[in-house]
This record gives structure tokens, C-alpha cells and sequence, in this order.
């Protein structure tokens, strides 16, 4: 039977000036029986047309703050050094993938990432921009396959038509978050605090964002896994 490829966006480290990826991207969606492989960090519009024909779905993957100007902000000091090359990319690959109903799964940055696209903005920094109503730990420290606040899963919408609770304990490793919801998007799920912490598009098949981090926790979380399973289907799907 054939298997779904699904394009991963590269990770990039400027300070090493390298592209690396963390194993649970690839190793979580080939659980959930995929094929992922991992795109070109520089690539034209042409030639990410040219892939997406090669390419059942995206995975937005984690990595720099999304840059402010993209929401009309200047970057404030708390605000983490954008990478101009993967906003660009992502914004290409977005509005192609959106153009064929293509499923997109993004996470953390993906979140950031999705909002920002619709006309959203973030909270450049919690710990200073966030008012803390509960001391929900939004940025936890290694082990990451720990579960460390709960979030609240809307009943209308598809990640508790694909979980089936309205409750969830989740790791959380991020410190900007979703500020004003973007056009066209819908609430999934928000933490104990209220932060929005799960997007989908409404007029798409599957496009789905998560603030948290199911590629670090799917080997014992199986609510984890059935994120990407339900991705991986929906990329497939006539199987
Ligand atoms: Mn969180």
C-alpha cells in the first residue's frame, strides 16, 4: 500500500549556519505510517510547486520566533532573532499547500506560524506579555516527554472528534504564544490560563496547529500519536 510523503520543514541553526532536524518529527509521522522527508531550506516558488506534485502533506515544524513585522510589530528585546529564510519558506509553501487542500500539521512555531499568516499576532513573550493567571509552566525543562499543564479541548471541533476528550495533559516548551486568533481560524483547544494553545482552518480538509510538542512525548502518550495518525490519514485520503 502506498505510504503518504509529507514534506517536513527544515530546522535551522544560524550559529552553526546548519540545517538539522530532531528525530521525533520524522520518526513520530513514520510511526503513524508516513514517509517524511525533509525540504530544502532555499527554493523557489517554481521549485516548491514542483515538489508539492511529489508531496501528500506538511509538517510545519518547531524553531524561530516568527518575525514581528509579519504582525506589525517591531521585535522587542524579549522577542528571539527571526530566520528570515524559514519565514519565506513557509509562507511559499502555505499558500501553495493551501491552494491543492493539502494537509498541514504545524507545531509550536507552527501555531505562531498559522496565526500570523491569517492576520494574527503573538505575545512576543509570555513571561512578560502574558498576564499569569494559574502559573501554567509554558516553558518546561528537559525530560520533554512529560506532561506539564492541561488544556481544555473545544467539543466542536475536529481534535476532539479525533480524541474524543475534552480534557488533555500536554508538554510545553514554548514562550511566545497566539495573542489575537487570525481570520478564518478556529479554537481548538486553550490551556488552564486561557492561552490558545490548538488552531484549525475551517475551510480546509486539515489544517491543524499545536502549541505543543506531540513529536517529543508520542512513544508514551498515545493521544500523541493519534495527532499524527489522524494527519498522516487525512493526507491519504482514498486509503
Ligand atoms: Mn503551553
Amino acid at each position: 500500500m502506498r505510504k503518504p510523503v509529507i514534506g517536513v520543514i527544515p530546522l535551522y541553526d544560524e550559529k552553526r549556519e546548519s540545517l538539522w532536524m530532531l528525530p521525533g518529527y520524522l520518526d513520530g509521522l513514520a510511526e503513524a505510517g508516513a514517509i517524511p522527508v525533509i525540504l530544502p531550506l532555499h527554493a523557489s516558488v517554481e521549485e516548491l510547486h514542483q515538489t508539492d506534485a511529489m508531496l501528500d502533506g506538511y509538517l510545519f515544524t518547531g524553531g524561530q520566533d516568527v518575525n514581528p513585522a509579519l504582525y506589525g510589530e517591531k521585535p522587542r528585546s524579549c522577542c528571539g532573532a527571526p530566520c528570515e529564510e524559514r519565514d519565506l519558506l513557509e509562507q511559499r509553501i502555505y499558500e501553495i499547500a493551501c491552494g491543492q487542500d493539502k494537509p498541514i500539521l504545524g507545531i509550536c512555531r507552527g501555531i505562531q506560524l498559522l496565526n500570523v499568516l491569517h492576520g494574527g499576532s503573538l505575545y512576543q513573550d509570555l513571561a512578560q506579555e502574558f498576564p499569569e493567571k494559574s502559573g501554567v509552566e509554558h516553558h518546561m525543562t528537559a525530560p520533554y516527554d512529560r506532561t506539564v499543564h492541561g488544556v481544555e479541548i473545544r467539543r466542536d471541533s475536529p481534535l476532539y472528534r479525533t480524541l474524543g476528550k475534552e480534557s488533555l495533559r500536554v508538554n510545553s516548551y514554548h514562550h511566545q504564544g497566539v495573542k489575537r486568533v487570525g481570520e478564518g481560524l478556529q479554537i481548538m483547544a486553550v490551556a488552564e490560563d486561557g492561552l490558545v494553545e490548538a488552531l484549525c482552518r475551517k475551510d480546509k480538509r486539515f489544517v491543524w496547529a499545536l502549541q505543543w510538542h506531540p513529536e517529543l512525548i508520542y512513544q508514551k502518550d498515545g493521544d500523541a500519536l493519534k495527532v499524527f495518525q489522524a494527519f498522516v490519514k487525512a493526507c491519504l485520503p482514498e486509503s
